[in-house]
């Protein structure tokens, strides 16, 4: 019995967290006496052959206190039967079989629709390590409020939360299974729709319990939608809680999420811990996570080299990873790794190699249609989740963009009649700006044939672009590693719909990491330089980085480039540069095509237009960098010293 115990002691986080997690359970009168594959109502499978993650579910398990306990295997037969509980539920409806085979519509809660940046919290021990850009508090106040109660006597949120639900046991990789870059974690969840777009987003279920065996490290994810049921209460749609937390402890590698059941907030596996964990953890071990498409471009002459390229949310990576190149451009194709994550480490002669960690998309729909991304088109044909887009009268879905005209009359994301009457005098969106489709990238028809190997892709390049209406050129190559650090670092873009709050107000996103460095964003470019000097002190190639912008606006405020199929003239031009071929002119920040440097057959854009895009506006860059020095400032304790310097000869340049 005394060994018995003592395997079922371990009730914090797998690895060496503190132990707020067993004081919590001794406060809620929790004695852990059972062997862990015979605790009461953990339903344990004999495939988990993990004691530590069996004593950490029951301790997670007393806490919040559902009525059963689900352990997630993967199959298509679990997909199959909690979709169809989700549909009973109401939470979820199925689309027509004929049209939209083994697809379903999800309508949140109209509070629940985005992520929420000012309720997500880095819990460093130290707030400098947490840094200014993100919010901080003491682990310790942090695990009162979420797991152990305040000193006030008010409970915990996650005290009694999933009273009367079930909890599932979701255990996923990020990455290749087994690949030496990928990392495990299981996350536990009161919501079958997370548990259902785990198993599309990640390698979920048994598979990965084989890869965790019977002691290795994952990384603990406890998510609650924070709405308990009472006994007789009916469940509603949606379930969530307007108090929300997104919370992360990057020392102990755990993450809690609270009240919210939508995308990054709830699916843990991708911002959660495939960025802000997964930063925090690359920065020690000498990697990077990064928010990256990964694609793979071939050339006519059959030369492929992989980019990968990092812009906000909601700013066309999905569309860039699998863009279509255009008729003038037969010979060239471009497949996808990843279109939202990246994790890049040296590998094979210490270059850097990247794999997705992800093994779906969660992809924003508005705008998606035939002529913008036709393969992502092709790619939701069947075995979607659609959540908040518009429902058709036969049974399929629509969203603003899909068509040129609208149907006449749709179902909108809130359930409500919609007609374009309706919407031109209302206003009202079909579908919700952040609507998403959640689909396995398997179905992605230009799928790249190295997207699960476990080694990765070579990185020849890196892009970063931001959402920029004006003073961003259209292409522009840093000079060297530090000037691209300090065109990453000091990106802007207007915000978007993916986030709760303002859209279109531009903001400083450094690397498109502002919501997502789980560390100091000061650090984390010193982390940036730190990679490019190992690369060069072992004589390894870096790969060139290129600072882009499609979203230039005329004066007409319409866009100027005509962006989608077209950044294939882009990229052209990138690979020209890797192969030494393709001219370009010198500028205060690098070095950007000239117009005879890109080729233009099939596309009618004259030199004028191409001015527009690309010219170097100086008052407007003046002002520009006083908006890099106000990031700066704010960064200013542990920036390198390298960034002000490059600022510095920048504004030589531009004076001369
Ligand atoms: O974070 S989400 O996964 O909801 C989408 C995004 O913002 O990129
Ligand atoms: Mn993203």
């Amino acid at each position: 019995a005394a060994k018995a115990a003592r395997n079922a002691q371990p009730a914090g986080p797998p690895s060496d967290g503190p132990a707020e997690d067993t004081d919590s359970c001794r406060r809620h009168g929790v004695v852990m006496n059972q062997p862990p594959n015979q605790a009461p109502g953990l339903n344990v499978p004999s495939f988990v052959k993990h004691p530590k993650l069996v004593a950490w579910v029951q301790s997670i398990a007393r806490l919040t206190e559902p009525a059963e306990v689900v352990w997630c295997d993967g199959s298509a037969e679990e997909y199959d039967r909690l979709c169809s509980q989700l549909v009973a539920a109401g939470t979820m409806q199925r689309l027509n079989r004929a049209k939209r085979p083994d697809s379903f519509l999800a309508r949140s809660d109209p509070d629940d629709v985005a992520r929420v940046e000012d309720r997500t919290f880095i819990c460093s021990e130290r707030q400098e390590d947490a840094g200014p850009t993100n919010n901080w508090m003491a682990p310790a106040r942090m695990r009162a409020i979420l797991q152990t109660g305040q000193a006030d006597g008010s409970p915990a949120l996650f005290q009694g939360c999933m009273r009367g639900r079930t909890m599932y046991v979701v255990p996923f990789s990020m990455g290749p299974l087994g690949s030496h870059i990928a990392q495990l974690g299981v996350e536990l969840t009161d919501s079958a729709y997370v548990a259902v777009s785990m198993r599309t987003m990640t390698r979920m279920g048994k598979a990965a319990l084989e890869v965790l065996g019977s002691d290795g490290h994952f990384v603990p994810c406890v998510h609650s939608v924070g709405a308990p049921l009472e006994a007789g209460q009916a469940d509603v749609r949606w379930p969530c809680n307007p108090t929300k937390y997104i919370v992360h402890y990057p020392e102990t590698q755990e993450i809690w999420s609270y009240g919210s059941g939508y995308g990054g907030n709830a699916l843990l596996g991708k911002k959660c811990l495939a960025l802000r964990i997964a930063s925090h953890m690359g920065r020690s071990g000498g990697w990077l996570a990064e928010h990256m498409l990964i694609l793979g471009v071939t050339s006519p002459a059959g030369r492929k080299y992989h980019v990968a390229a990092a812009f906000p949310s909601a700013c066309g990576k999905t569309n860039f990873s699998m863009l279509v190149p255009p008729r003038s451009h037969a010979g060239w194709s471009v497949t996808t790794v990843g279109e939202d994550i990246a994790w890049i480490k040296p590998g094979q002669g210490g270059r850097l190699h990247a794999i997705n960690p992800e093994a779906g998309y969660f992809g924003v729909a508005p705008g998606t249609n035939e002529h913008t991304n036709p393969n992502c088109m092709a790619m939701l044909a069947r075995d979607v989740i659609f959540t908040n887009v518009a429902l058709t009268d036969d049974g399929d879905v629509w969203w603003e963009g899909m068509t040129d005209a609208p149907p006449a009359h749709l179902i909108d994301w809130q359930g409500r009649d919609w007609t374009p009457q309706i919407a031109k005098e209302t206003g009202a969106k079909a579908a919700h700006p952040n609507s998403r489709f959640t689909v396995s990238s398997i179905h992605n028809p230009v799928l790249d044939t190295e997207w699960d190997n476990p080694e990765g892709v070579p990185i020849d390049a890196f892009m970063f672009g931001g959402r920029r209406s004006t003073t961003v050129p259209l292409v522009t190559e840093a000079r060297d590693w530090t000037e691209g650090v300090y065109m990453a670092a000091t990106m802007g873009s207007e915000t978007t719909a993916a986030i709760a709050g303002k859209v279109g107000v531009v903001r400083r996103d450094p690397f498109a990491m502002i919501a997502f460095a789980g560390y100091n964003m000061a650090d984390y470019f010193q982390h940036w330089l730190d990679i490019g000097a190992q690369l060069a002190a072992a004589g390894v190639p870096q790969p060139k980085i290129y600072c882009v912008n499609w979203f230039r606006k005329g004066a007409d405020g319409k866009f100027i480039w005509p962006g989608f199929s077209d950044n294939m003239r882009v990229l052209e031009w990138i690979v020209g540069r890797l192969e030494g071929r393709a001219g370009a002119a010198e500028n205060a920040f690098g070095f950007s095509p000239r117009y005879e440097d890109l080729r233009w057959d099939g596309l009618d854009f004259s030199r004028e237009q191409f001015q527009s895009v690309i010219g170097i506006d100086r008052p407007a860059w003046t002002q520009e960098l006083v908006l890099h020095q106000e990031l700066f400032t704010k960064l200013s304790l542990g920036l390198p010293a390298e960034l002000p310097a490059t600022k510095a000869r920048i504004e030589q340049r531009l004076a001369a």
